[in-house]
């Protein structure tokens, strides 16, 4: 940590966003007082971490700088988090550790992968979907967010989902093998950003995990009509939409006004909220920002399932997805409206719920406030109990400029960043409270801390469970300008770790992020359990054994059945016609954990890897005649090199 650093930790005027007075380093280490923050946390640095239950220290109670305190994790320790980002136009999403920062994993997703073979496989494009000549439908994708399943408001592990922005896909990855098992397209939208599955059934009591995802459409598009309507914004609405979270299939879809950017689900699995910037449905800038508020928008799941189940649902186009209407006009009776339109400033981003499932936190974007809405207050509000949707509003504290997201520590403290302040600001929710409802004395800011640069999402180690756990902010920063060795025009994003066990923010360290992630969860690491080893079942055309595998020609199709086992082929030669469709399929009969092999085809533009147990095809045409090496590019063995053979396509 940078002396600089230390001097911009601390605000005397913490109150007062946009005035700042930096004190000393030594008046810093005074404020952070008791045992915790800087002076605390230096120390801790100086000792090797000891064991502890991840979450806990090593007495078991909940953590505060206990193990990898300082954000060093020593050769041969594991990292006490997972944290799964999103990869944001890379199209894939990625598991780093915290504290380390290290990258553990990249997961394709939307993109097209050579290293794993994604896009590439037969397995992996039945999974994105294929056009008629064979090839990916989708090459790219845009992911923004990730959420876990959740069982008793916290995760299960089970599964993860990310967004496509860009191709309007919603993807599952599963909790086991961290590999994506399912895309689902959705209809009538663009724009599909923000994500969040439910955390139980308001419908049956006895559903305490995830059944549903809700997907929201941030760009307004054509509604009904198709062809020279398509230009007229009259005709333009958002759709907010519900996939089944086990069948992956769309369950209904919610007509609405203005947009929707982030979405966050209540713990009562009562409500989804949507924040909204653009109210406006403009269709450029000025317009989007002309309304002094826009909203958050909270969906009553019960009563959209009964009018599901009541019929009162159209179609559009070719699409058979039941759409029903959410609209300010349907819905402006309480008592049965499907939705709640809460007014909160001009073009709000993000949406967040305390861990007690109290409060939802509406961050301002254009406005240098958080607005913390109620959840029991837009209970009451659908009970007819509030005339107006405001009135759910319990605070609105000023807290800096440009709020994006927010995550929680479990003690009642939001961290909010803030894209214009390059900061993160940390403020109590009950004082925010107390102030709006007068009280000019409470201290709302506790602490600011510098971020570089520009932060867009940050979160919270368990912060989006009932388990908030207060360790760790990572703040995904959008701009790193002299932060790393300049590597010509493109920039790496820098991701920044900070302790928040104390009064004071500490920043641990930077850590880089292939551009560019945009939200991420923070997952206690007993929560995931992983298998490294497929079960050769698992692969309907898996080869077994040596009868098995061999040539079988059926017309001008040939299916060339392999075996791997470090460090052979099963076959050192095959041969086919010209103009033959080939598809090989390979499995890796090593049970050796790590111990994978690739199978790259020369000139045949194929590569893909089996992990141990796996089987995995690929399909092609062999339109070039000659001699073509096949061999492994994953490094298996000492004799890796020699893993090889030949393909031999006769004219
Ligand atoms: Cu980048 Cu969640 Cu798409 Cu905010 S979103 S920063
Ligand atoms: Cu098998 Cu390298
Ligand atoms: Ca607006």
């Amino acid at each position: 940590m940078s002396d600089k650093q230390q001097q911009t930790t601390a605000d005397e005027t913490p109150a007062e966003p946009g005035r700042r007075k930096f004190l000393g380093s030594a008046a810093v280490v005074g404020l952070a007082g008791a045992g915790l923050g800087l002076a605390a946390c230096n120390k801790e640095a100086d000792k090797a971490p000891a064991a502890v239950v991840p979450g806990k220290d090593a007495a078991g109670k909940t953590a505060v700088a206990g193990a990898h305190a300082s954000g060093e994790v020593k050769p041969g320790q594991l990292d006490d988090y997972y944290i799964m980002s999103s990869g944001g136009h890379s199209g894939e999403v990625r598991i780093y550790g915290a504290p380390s920062g290290r990258t553990i994993k990249r997961i394709p997703v939307f993109n097209i992968d050579p290293m794993v073979g994604w896009g590439i496989t037969n397995e992996s494009k039945k999974i994105i979907g294929v056009k008629p000549d064979g090839n990916p439908k989708y090459r790219t994708g845009d992911t923004h967010h990730v959420h876990g399943s959740y069982t008793d408001g916290t995760y299960d592990g089970k599964y993860f989902w990310t967004n496509d922005k860009l191709n309007n896909r919603l993807a599952r990855i599963r909790g086991d093998y961290m590999e994506c098992d399912k895309i689902t397209e959705i209809p009538n939208v663009q724009g599909f950003h923000g994500m969040f599955p439910d955390k139980c059934d308001p419908l049956d009591a006895k559903i305490n995990h995830t059944t549903r995802v809700f997907c929201g459409g941030e760009f307004n598009t054509p509604f009904v009509t198709r062809g020279p309507g398509v230009r007229d914004i009259k005709n333009y609405a958002s759709l907010a939409t519900c996939v089944d979270a086990e069948t992956m299939e769309i369950r209904w879809q919610l007509k609405l006004d203005g947009n929707m950017d982030l979405c966050a689900t209540s713990y009562d699995g009562k409500l989804a909220a949507f924040n909204q910037y653009n109210s406006e449905n403009g269709v450029i800038l000025g317009d989007m920002m002309s309304a002094e508020r826009d909203g958050c928008v909270f969906l009553n799941i019960e009563r959209i399932e009964a009018a599901l189940k009541a019929g009162k649902f159209v179609t559009l186009g070719d699409s058979k997805v039941p759409v029903i209407d959410g609209t300010k006009a349907a819905n402006a009776d309480p008592k049965t409206a499907l939705t709640c339109y809460v007014p909160v400033p001009k073009n709000p981003h993000g949406v967040n719920i305390t861990p007690d499932g109290k409060y939802f936190v509406c961050a301002g974007k254009l406005s240098p406030t958080a607005t913390v809405i109620a959840h029991e207050l837009v209970l009451k509000w659908f009970d007819g109990g509030l005339k107006e949707p405001r009135e759910t509003v319990v605070a609105e504290p000023e807290i800096g400029l440009g709020p994006l997201h927010t995550g929680f520590d479990g003690h009642g403290n939001a961290y909010t960043s803030l894209f214009l302040d390059s900061q993160v600001v940390k403020w109590n929710i009950d004082k925010a409270i107390a102030q709006f409802k007068g009280d000019k004395q409470a201290q709302v800011v506790l602490d600011r801390i510098d971020v570089h640069y520009q932060p867009g999402h940050g979160y919270t180690s368990m912060g989006e469970t009932r388990e908030a756990d207060g360790r760790y902010f990572n703040s995904g920063n959008k701009f790193s300008k002299d932060r790393f060795l300049p590597v010509g025009p493109l920039h790496v994003e820098a991701e920044q770790l900070i302790d928040i066990t104390g009064a004071k923010m500490v920043l641990l360290h930077d850590h880089t992020a292939y551009p560019e992630p945009h939200d991420a969860i923070i997952v206690r690491r007993d929560k995931i359990k992983t298998k490294q080893i497929y079960t050769m079942d698992e692969f309907p055309h898996a080869v077994k054994d040596a009868n098995a595998a061999g040539v079988e020609r059926k017309g001008n199709k040939v299916t060339v059945r392999l075996m791997g086992v470090a460090p052979n082929f099963s076959m050192n030669e095959f041969t086919v016609k010209k103009g033959d469709e080939v598809t090989i399929i390979l499995t890796n009969h090593d049970k050796v954990e790590d111990l994978a092999h690739g199978f790259g085809l020369e000139q045949y533009d194929i590569n893909f890897i089996v992990n141990p147990q796996q089987t995995a095809s690929v399909t092609f045409k062999a339109d070039k005649p000659g001699m073509f090496w096949y061999y492994c590019t994953h490094f298996c063995h000492a004799l890796h090199l020699e893993m090889r053979g030949r393909m031999i396509v006769e004219a």
